[in-house]
């Protein structure tokens, strides 16, 4: 009974680690790649819902949290210029390295709104 009870609780706790470590390996086998959530805000940052990716497919998708228009360019690619509340997506193809990321509106790189996005 006593033993019953103890395998019992084992079996409750390897469920609930499989629970928790099975999304976190299922995640790099998505062929579909990474999504990068941006935030744009007027204290001319942004904001990386995560700063690194896998090589390969890394989706940007830019949201303009501020007033002033603003958009987002990293290898080559960049959203429309996103006024306030507006969201678009740019889709890049990425190699193991570093990639700096910027806001082209004049003045807003210079004054901080870039970065580095490190792909492993
Ligand atoms: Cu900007």
């Amino acid at each position: 009974m006593h033993l019953w009870k103890r395998a019992a609780s084992v079996a409750a706790l390897v469920f609930a680690l499989m629970c928790l470590t099975v999304p976190a390996l299922a995640a790099p086998s998505h062929a579909t790649g990474a999504t990068v959530k941006v935030g744009a805000l007027d204290t001319l940052k942004f904001t990386l819902s995560t700063k690194t990716a896998h090589a390969g497919s890394v989706t940007f998708v830019v949201t303009n949290k501020g007033q002033l228009a603003h958009d987002f360019k990293i290898a080559g690619k960049k959203t429309p210029l996103l006024q306030h509340g507006k969201t678009a997506k740019v889709t890049v193809s990425l190699k193991k390295g570093k990639y700096p990321y910027s806001c082209t509106v004049p003045g807003h790189a210079a004054a901080g709104m870039k970065g580095v996005f490190t792909v492993k």
